[in-house]
C-alpha cells in the first residue's frame, strides 16, 4: 500500500508567504492526487517527534522553531513511484541548489526554510501519514 504514496507538509514559510494554491496546483498538475489533506499546526512535541532522527543535528533546535512557528498543510499524495517522484519535484533540501522549476526552487527561501516536506522512503511515508491522519481520514 504504502509503494504508491508519499507524505507531504507546506510549511509554515510557504503557508505565510501565501503559496499554499500554487504548491498544490503543481502537486496535483503533476499527477499526485491528495488522498488525505489537513490544515494544522505542529505543537513542539510533535516536531520533535516528527523530526528525532535529526535531534542530534545541529540545525535541530531551529526546525522545532521553524515547524512549529504557524500552521502548515499536511497531505497524503498517491501516485506510480510516488516518494521518488516527488522527492524530484520538490528539489534539493538547500532551495539553492534545487533545479530548476522544482517548488523549493520556486518556493522557498533558505534550507532551513524550504516550503515543502517530502519523505524520503516508502517505510517514512507510512509512518509520517499515519502520525498525522487515522484511517477514516484517507481516502
Ligand atoms: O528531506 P529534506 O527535507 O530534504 O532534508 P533533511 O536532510 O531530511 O532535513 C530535514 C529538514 O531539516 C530540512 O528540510 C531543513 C532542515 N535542515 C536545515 O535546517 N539545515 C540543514 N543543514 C539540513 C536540514
Ligand atoms: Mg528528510
Amino acid at each position: 500500500m504504502a509503494t504508491n504514496r508519499t507524505f507531504t507538509m507546506i510549511k509554515p514559510d510557504a503557508v505565510k508567504n501565501g503559496h499554499i494554491g500554487a504548491i498544490l496546483e503543481k502537486i496535483t498538475a503533476s499527477g499526485f492526487n491528495i488522498v488525505a489533506m489537513k490544515y494544522t499546526q505542529l505543537s513542539k512535541r510533535d516536531a520533535e517527534q516528527f523530526y528525532a532522527i535529526h535531534s542530534e543535528r545541529p540545525f535541530f533546535g531551529e526546525l522545532v522553531e521553524f515547524m512549529t512557528s504557524g500552521p502548515i498543510v499536511a497531505a497524503i499524495l498517491e501516485k506510480d513511484n510516488a516518494v521518488d517522484d516527488f522527492r524530484t519535484l520538490i528539489g534539493a533540501t538547500n532551495p539553492e541548489e534545487a533545479a530548476e522549476g522544482t517548488i523549493r526552487k520556486l518556493f522557498a527561501t533558505s534550507i532551513g526554510e524550504n516550503a515543502v516536506h517530502g519523505s524520503d522512503s516508502d517505510e517514512n511515508a507510512a509512518i509520517e501519514g499515519s502520525f498525522h491522519f487515522s484511517g477514516r481520514e484517507i481516502f
